[in-house]
């Protein structure tokens, strides 16, 4: 089984968009979970893409053929993450990348697990200014609300802390529950600005988005 999460991964690194395509079909052939085939396989290889850019192995071209060969991979995946089992409502929540961020890939991912674990969720998208999440939230009918804010930048990481800052201003605190991740993200950034929760991946959001609501 290991092999087909090596060839996942290796088809993201070789910036292969036919290959993760076929991989990721091969894979839920063998009925490997679609899960895993992000987890373990795609998201694996996006990592090491990810450190190889850090250290300079790697231009912002591949990266960006990276992320298509993932995205691409994902369009197969996603109907059957949303599948899910859950029937009862878990909750409403919004689901946003903070302003200055289009990195959307994880928060696309956390959506959709939330979604097929019985979240109603609206996806307001990247690059979101912290006053339309405030306007969303006074909008939104429901008792309570789950915010879940990505950001992969240091630079985009701060808006969270802004718009912490925001929704105790307008005093809008107690209506929401505000979980926040991406790869900067930390449990001690997460205390430091007063929200909820983190997560590393999305089976673990799903976790914590039931257990804060
Ligand atoms: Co981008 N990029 N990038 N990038 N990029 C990062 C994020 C760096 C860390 C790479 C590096 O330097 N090592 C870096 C940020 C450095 C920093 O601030 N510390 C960086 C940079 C600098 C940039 C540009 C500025 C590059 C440039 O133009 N010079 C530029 C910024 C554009 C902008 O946003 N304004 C840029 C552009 C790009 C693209 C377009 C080429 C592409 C994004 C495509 C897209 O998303 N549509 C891209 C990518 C792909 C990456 C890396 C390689 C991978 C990100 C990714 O998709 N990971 C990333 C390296 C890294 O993250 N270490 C790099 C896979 C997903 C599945 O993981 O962490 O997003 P995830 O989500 C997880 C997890 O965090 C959690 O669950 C998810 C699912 O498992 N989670 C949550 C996420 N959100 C959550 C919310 C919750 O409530 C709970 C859990």
């Amino acid at each position: 089984m290991s092999d087909i999460f090596a060839e996942l991964a290796q088809a993201v690194k070789t910036q292969n968009i036919n290959g993760a395509v076929e991989k990721t079909k091969e894979a839920l052939s063998k009925n490997v979970a679609p899960l895993d085939i992000i987890q373990k396989g795609l998201a694996a290889g996006m990592k090491e893409v990810g450190e190889r850019f850090e250290k300079g192995e790697l231009f912002l071209p591949q990266i960006m053929m990276s992320a298509k060969a993932m995205n691409e991979a994902m369009v197969i995946l996603q109907p059957e993450l949303a599948k899910g089992t859950a029937s009862a409502s878990s909750g409403y929540a919004l689901s946003f990348v903070q302003e200055g961020d289009i990195h959307d890939i994880g928060n696309r991912l956390v959506s959709t697990m939330l979604g097929a674990n019985g979240f109603t969720v609206k996806v307001l998208g990247v690059d979101v200014a912290n006053e339309k999440v405030v306007e969303e939230v006074k909008a939104a009918k429901d008792a309570k609300i789950l915010l879940v804010g990505s950001a992969l930048m240091t630079t985009s990481m701060l808006g969270q802390k802004d718009l912490m800052i925001m929704i105790n201003e307008e005093g809008l605190r107690s209506k929401v529950k505000c979980m926040f991740g991406g790869a900067p993200v930390s449990k001690d950034w997460i205390k430091e600005i007063g929200a909820d929760g983190t997560a590393e991946n999305a089976a673990e959001a799903v976790n914590v988005a039931k257990k804060i609501m």
